[in-house]
């Protein structure tokens, strides 16, 4: 993501602060909506987006650009480091944002993700085979290691749309993959096969992933579908000493209300279903269709995951 957008901070007044996301020729509308969310996040106010361009080579926006006199270039920072200054025509003249754009980007790549393999299971599949042994042995020292600095997150849920601008209520210790991750994350290998599970083409959310600590009783994360541009998630469990008989730690899913709102989900009443993987096992989810959580942990053990998002077109 970091690598496809640059944000020029503008000091604004002290409590008013503006920032320009300006896109880079091929960055996604997604990748636009995500930086959206996360200053949504940090408690911004998000106005409506200036300007939206397709990528270059989507067809639907092939030679557009071109007759209303705009270019990539006018999105992108210049590589002498000078800033283009745009004329007061540019301003008025610059196409309105149309939200549809965002809707039917989103809309038909969520389509896509339902009628693939594992929208068709469900929302969900528990494969044994992405990550190697091997890895997961690298994963689980990392993350011994990354655990020492974890952070800690907590908070209530924040209700926004009832999807994925919504921030769920948290209590879990959390921080950034490191080498070893990294590799997996980007293995052309696993991506590719986690493409075919999910019946498109799948690509990295950001440069890294993160670790998840399930350590504290009670630690869980509410109720949420993933946000935008982290359309699918592969959950891999590292390690798991929670009672058999014990579901607390453990990841729920709603599998009947792929693709809803998360309304129906927090008013109770839905039937979610426990995930069983074992330590080694990944879960890959549509974890932004698919309202799903973390139960509280009860009192004895603890569950460590690795979590990787894609973005999917
Ligand atoms: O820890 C898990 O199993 C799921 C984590 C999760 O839901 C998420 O990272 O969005």
């Amino acid at each position: 993501m970091t690598d496809d957008i640059d944000v020029q901070g503008d000091e604004g007044r002290e409590r008013d602060v503006t920032a320009l996301v300006v896109l880079r020729p091929t960055a996604t509308v997604d990748a636009v909506e995500l930086v959206a969310a996360e200053f949504r996040r940090l408690g911004f106010e998000v106005g409506p987006f200036l300007g939206i361009a397709a990528r270059r080579d989507d067809p639907r926006h092939r030679g557009r650009g071109r007759r209303r006199g705009h270019r990539a270039s006018d999105l992108r920072a210049r590589s002498d480091g000078r800033r283009r200054r745009r004329s007061h025509r540019d301003r008025t003249t610059r196409r309105a944002p149309r939200r549809s754009d965002v809707v039917s980007v989103s809309a038909r790549v969520d389509q896509r993700l339902l009628d693939g393999p594992v929208g068709q299971a469900g929302g969900l599949v528990v494969l044994d085979d992405v990550v190697s042994p091997a890895e997961v042995r690298q994963l689980r020292r990392e993350a011994l290691d990354v655990g020492r600095t974890a952070e800690r997150h907590l908070g209530p849920t924040k209700r926004v749309d009832a999807g994925r601008f919504d921030v769920p209520g948290r209590a879990l210790g959390s921080g950034p993959g490191g080498p070893s991750q990294d590799r997996t994350y980007h293995s052309t290998r696993v991506i590719s096969q986690l493409s075919t599970w999910c019946g498109t083409r799948l690509a990295p959310t950001g440069g890294r992933g993160t670790y998840s600590y399930y350590t504290r009783p009670g630690d869980h994360l509410d109720a949420h579908v993933d946000i935008r541009g982290c359309d699918v998630t592969l959950i891999t469990v590292l390690h798991d000493s929670t009672p058999a008989d014990d579901h607390g730690g453990s990841l729920v899913a709603w599998t009947g209300e792929l693709g809803s709102s998360l309304d129906a989900v927090r008013r109770g009443g839905v039937p979610a279903s426990v995930v069983e993987a074992p330590v080694g096992a990944s879960v890959l989810l549509l974890g932004g269709l698919l309202p799903h959580a973390v139960l509280p942990l009860g009192s004895d053990g603890g569950r460590v995951v690795s979590a990787l998002g894609y973005a999917a077109s």
